[in-house]
């Protein structure tokens, strides 16, 4: 009975496939090219998903349901098609197809572009955020910017890193729906004047600029989900019919460029830029987000409920990070000027719909503006932030009538600068860190003086990964495994992965969870291979560090030991390793980000170094993944043994990397940093390896200046001996190439000698990797730690995310 049903789908989506690939190119199964293939599955599970989304809202509208609005710059959101599958229980009848049609269904997955519209974690968070909103049926839409261009790809050419400009989006994205009739204008420049009239203060923004922002909605699928969550991707436009007067008067060449710089707008996602010409451009992209985002969720909400008044009921808006804050004032200016309410009640509805989440304690991240430029490209945000400045200088005066110090420390704009977090920690309802070590560093450095003024606004909610795309979708062989003992209720429920930890006891099941590792590093050693002609040695282990390019994220720690390693075997006719380890890297850095580029090439000479020396060819293997990305990642990730988190201790705020690679049964080697402590405390001590200075060593260090780098490299010769190999001609490109480097660990360049404490926790790193090797050569006992990893991994689930966020900010009820 169950196969004639399974029969029943199957003809039924390959009628579906025929009939649409004859109506939209009028092709056959048999002569459709690839990319036709691509589309038309592609459209047939879409056409399952708007179904789904139409009810779904519906109902939300019907009930008056709360809706969250989650603003970000960044939505990382990697390939859909396969995850849709899963998502809609398709995947297995869509496999049957392809095999009956004798279509490779691999080939149907690589004809995706993925949308990479982000660089890191935040954008990553921001599209986990998303999958598992619809998974648990609350409702939400996601505003974004539709980049024509994501982030960039990389390519290594002489082992250096090239940007290649990712055009994401040249075939057209079968995801989205045009919205041209929910248009907005947004409006730059000019000038803003304050008239007085008989109903009081009125203020008319005038000579402006407009550009016209359209949105394009992405749905986005959750598992099994009855409500897919909506992303709304708005793109710039030159106002049609615009300027007409000026195109007749014979201003062809002024009109073409005011065209373009409209549409500058959302042409291409930044990586971290500081070129100021680029700083203007991107100050415009985070207005327009946030203009037009404001007048949408306004407008929607006054067509449904009428009055504008009821907002905070209604909705609550997440800030990822401080790009999209301007949201605030921009909410603001739609209740003074076009609702024409007055300041306390407009300040009392932004108060309490905005939160705010915090992703980096970094410094240069946390962005300001210099007022002036602000000012002439948003005369009337820069007003109402005055004002906002003004009244909580009047609370400050109140609070610490003696303290002018702390007064224009705190102050929202001050020396000439607008200070976004201080804007959001301000006015917002909720400030929340994304763990508890963040968290605990936002409330007593970061933002200590906030927290005494306002200590209830403050919260840790730790991050978490979808188990769907991180497990069910990359890994589908531990999948199985898991779901052959358990069941597969974890795929919904992030507390049945619990019920693996008596297994990790049971010999049968490590042996079975090895052969899955192994098969998935051989996945990803053809791939290398087919790829990029790299042959990978399966039967060593593999050693991951994949991440941002960042010197805190201390990649140069890991190419030092390595160094290190290299050292010992050159030194010592003796040395050998229990196992041979292969060291990939896989990360991309700012293309303006010098120092990022340089390691990347470091770990390229090291990976030649090796190769070049009979003694460590054969145990030792560097390998630098190139374009690092979602998809990468999906094949990458499974496929490891041991997962690099070694941050410089209260550097990062969270990571989520290190969850993924846990829930795949990698064993963490790491800092006390981020979530890795979290981590620590589920797996406990036997089952991570932890090392290094810790969060409050590194900051007495850098409080009292007592760190001296130059001391451990006179005084440690292990590590001198590494450091040096970066200045004494071994390494391709002279003995000048990585001069900044080694200048930037002893004596600092234009900062502090060694910022990041690399040599500072070198050693304890070299001690524990010891340790790792040694645990390694006990298969059995490397397996009992892998599968606990995974076993423990269910608290890293978004949905546990999720529902703390729902619980403590948001409020929202499942339909
Ligand atoms: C970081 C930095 C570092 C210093 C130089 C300037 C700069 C500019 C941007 C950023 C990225 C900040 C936002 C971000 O991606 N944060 C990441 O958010 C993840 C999700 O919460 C979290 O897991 C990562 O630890 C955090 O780095």
């Amino acid at each position: 009975m169950k196969n004639i049903m399974a029969q029943n789908r199957i003809q039924e989506i390959k009628a579906t496939i025929e009939g649409k690939l004859k109506r939209h190119y009028g092709r056959t199964l048999h002569n459709a090219s690839d990319e036709e293939m691509f589309q038309t599955v592609a459209l047939s599970i879409r056409d399952m998903i708007l179904e789904q989304w139409v009810k779904g809202n519906e109902e939300i509208n019907a009930r008056g349901r709360k809706k969250l609005c989650y603003l970000s710059v960044e939505f990382l959101m990697g390939r859909a098609l396969v995850n849709n599958m899963i998502n809609l229980g398709v995947l297995d009848d869509y496999k049957a197809v392809l095999a009956e049609i004798g279509y490779p269904f691999e080939k149907l997955e690589e004809q995706e572009n993925e949308a990479a519209l982000g660089s890191g974690g935040l954008g990553r968070l921001a599209a986990c955020f998303l999958d598992s909103l619809s998974t648990l049926n609350l409702p939400v839409t996601g505003y974004g910017i539709r980049y024509e261009y994501g982030m960039f790809c990389q390519r290594i050419v002489d082992g250096e890193q090239t940007e290649v400009p990712d055009d994401w989006m040249c075939k057209g994205d079968v995801w989205e729906i045009e919205r041209r009739e929910e248009q907005v204008e947004v409006r730059f420049e000019g000038m803003a004047e304050e008239l007085w009239t008989e109903e009081g203060l009125t203020v008319v923004h005038k000579n402006f600029q407009k550009v016209t922002a359209v949105p394009y909605d992405m749905i986005v699928t959750g598992y099994g989900s009855q409500l897919p969550a909506t992303l709304r991707l708005w793109r710039a436009e030159y106002p049609a019919g615009f300027d007409f007067h000026a195109f007749n008067k014979g201003d062809f060449v002024y009109m073409v460029q005011q065209k373009e710089i409209a549409e500058s707008i959302s042409k291409v996602l930044y990586p971290k830029d500081d070129h100021i010409g680029g700083r203007m451009l991107r100050l415009r992209q985070y207005y327009f987000l946030a203009s037009a985002t404001m007048q949408s969720i306004v407008r929607e909400h006054k067509k449904l409920y009428g009055d504008v008044r009821t907002l905070p009921e209604k909705i609550v808006i997440q800030i990822n990070d401080i790009h999209p804050a301007l949201a605030i004032p921009e909410l603001m200016r739609i209740l003074l000027d076009d609702e024409g309410m007055g300041w306390d009640e407009a300040y009392d509805i932004t108060s309490r719909v905005f939160n705010y989440t915090n992703h980096t304690v970094m410094h240069e991240a946390l962005e300001s503006w210099p007022a002036q430029l602000f000012k002439s490209m948003l005369p009337r945000i820069y007003a109402i932030i005055s004002e906002i400045n003004e009244r909580f200088q009047q609370q400050l005066l109140k609070r610490f009538p003696d303290d002018r110090d702390k007064i224009s420390h705190m102050a929202v704009i001050a020396y000439d600068e607008i200070r976004m977090a201080h804007m959001c920690l301000v006015v917002c309802a909720a400030v929340n860190g994304v763990s508890q070590l963040h968290g605990r560093i936002l409330k007593t450095r970061t933002f200590r003086d906030f927290y005494v003024m306002f200590p209830k606004k403050f919260t840790a909610i730790t991050n978490g990964i979808t188990p769907r795309r991180w497990l069910v979708s990359a890994n589908p062989g531990l999948c199985e495994l898991i779901a052959g003992h358990i069941g597969s209720r974890f795929i919904r429920d992030y507390r049945e992965l619990e019920r693996l930890k008596p297994l990790a006891d049971d010999r049968r099941f490590l042996k079975d969870f090895a052969l899955v590792k192994q098969r998935n590093k051989q996945r990803l050693a053809d791939y290398m291979f087919k790829k990029k002609g790299i042959a990978l040695n399966v039967d060593s282990i593999f050693d991951v560090q994949a991440k941002r390019l960042h010197e805190y994220k201390r990649q140069l720690l890991k190419v030092l030991h390595i160094l290190h390693l290299y050292n010992r075997f050159t030194g010592d006719e003796c040395f050998a390793l229990p196992r041979p380890v292969t060291f990939l890297f896989a990360a991309k850095a700012s293309p303006v980000y010098w120092r990022a580029k340089d390691i990347i090439n470091l770990i390229h000479a090291v990976a030649s170094l090796i190769e070049a020396n009979p003694r460590t060819r054969d145990c030792m293997k560097v390998v630098f993944l190139e374009n690092y990305n979602v998809s990468l990642a999906e094949l990458l990730i499974p496929a490891a043994d041991i997962s690099e988190q070694i941050s410089t201790a209260g550097c990062e705020a969270s990571g989520t990397g290190n969850m993924k690679f846990m829930l795949n049964g990698a064993v963490t080697l790491g800092t006390m940093d981020g979530a890795n402590v979290e981590i620590f405390e589920k797996v406990g001590q036997d089952n991570i390896f932890i090392f290094g200075a810790l969060a409050e060593e590194i900051a007495r260090m850098e409080r009292d200046n007592s760190y001296n780098p130059k001391g451990l490299f006179d005084g440690n010769a292990d590590i001198r001996n590494a450091v040096s190999r970066l200045m004494d001609g071994s390494l391709a490109g002279g003995s000048d190439r990585f001069h900044d480097l080694y200048q930037s660990l002893l004596y600092g360049c234009f900062d502090r000698a060694d910022k990041y404490f690399v040599l500072h926790d070198f050693d304890a790193y070299r001690a524990m990797y010891e340790n790792v090797l040694n645990a390694y050569t006990d298969a059995n006992a490397w397996m009992r730690k892998a599968a606990f990893n995974t076993a423990c991994a269910g608290y890293f689930s978004v949905d546990r995310t999720i529902e703390e966020y729902n619980r403590t900010l948001w409020g929202l009820d499942a339909i």
